[in-house]
């Protein structure tokens, strides 16, 4: 009798089991996108009002007809990292809007949706822009703004000394420097000295302009010129060197994310081109997510 209580109970489990086992075996990927959808409260956790990627995120929201009544939490870059940390390690669903350089794909394995719109546009370069005038007025510092130019991965050096070792961007930058004396030395070559020129350096406080600015910054000192360096938004940095506050910027992100103020300033500002290529920007997520595309996520019923 007890023996066949025992049994039954068995049974009993191995019969659930295999109920439960089907049960997520039937599960298809459009089961988990509409759990995905809902799981994240139909919200995208996104960055600073000012950011260019939140001017696109707030774009995609409208043309995606699938993203319809989705909201777009605009706090910080702070923020978001932390809210990634959290789900990541609870193996959650998160959408966040995120770029390329930085360390959180060093960090966590994430992917960028597909985005078949183009609302993030493709591939994105760091552009060097001048106030008009600066070639004739600092013909020194033009010289190393227009040569200035680098790779993604000497960028990521400067931004993990900062990470890892807890240098200031100051030091990292020199350090930077020491262990490239020959590419910087092609930005300075034949240059001349000057005697304290102050120049105004324009950035926004992200870590990749923090990096390429830090180092901008210790080249044009080591030249001889007096330094400053002031971190904006990106639509006031435009402001900035349209209106000749500022000399110069190595932080525009082109074509797609400053796009709108690169249009707006255009006129009154001098590109001297590309300084680093290879950058992305979009909505990303973690791999153990099983979507694809931008338009994997659900509507709202
Ligand atoms: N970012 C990093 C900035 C530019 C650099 C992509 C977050 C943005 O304006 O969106």
């Amino acid at each position: 009798m007890v023996l066949n209580m025992k049994k039954k109970v068995l049974f009993s489990l191995i019969l659930l089991s295999t109920i439960v086992l089907i049960a997520c075996g039937a599960e298809t990927t459009e089961d988990q996108d509409e759990f995905i959808g809902a799981a994240i409260n139909y919200t995208i956790t996104g960055i600073e009002p000012g950011a260019g990627t939140t001017t696109l995120a707030r774009e995609a929201l409208e043309n995606y007809d699938n993203l319809s009544g989705y909201e777009l939490d605009e706090s910080s870059t702070a923020a978001m990292l932390t809210a990634l940390s959290s789900a990541y390690s609870n193996e959650e669903p998160i959408v966040v809007t995120g770029w390329t350089p930085h360390w959180k794909f060093a960090q966590y394995d994430l992917k960028f949706l597909e985005d078949p719109l183009g609302a993030f546009g493709a591939a994105e370069n760091i552009n060097t822009i001048v106030r008009q005038g600066l070639e004739e007025d600092m013909p020194e510092a033009y010289t190393i703004l227009d040569r200035f130019y680098w790779e993604v991965e000497d960028m990521e050096e400067v931004m993990l000394m900062t990470e890892d070792y807890g240098m200031s961007f100051e030091e990292a930058a020199n350090e930077w420097i020491s262990q490239n004396e020959e590419t910087v030395e092609q930005w300075t070559e034949g240059v001349g000295e000057v005697d304290g020129t102050r120049i105004e350096l324009v950035s926004t406080p992200w870590d990749t302009e923090r990096a390429s600015t830090a180092v901008v910054a210790e080249v044009l000192k080591r030249q001889g010129y007096q330094v400053t360096d002031t971190p904006v938004d990106p639509s006031v940095m435009f402001q900035a060197i349209a209106t000749s506050d500022g000399d110069a910027s190595v932080a525009p992100w082109l074509p797609a994310t400053h796009g709108a103020f690169y249009e707006e300033y255009e006129a009154n500002i001098v590109d001297l081109g590309e300084n680093l290529q290879g950058a992305k920007i979009g909505m990303v997520v973690p791999t153990y997510m099983d979507i694809d595309s931008i338009e994997d996520l659900e509507p709202i019923e």
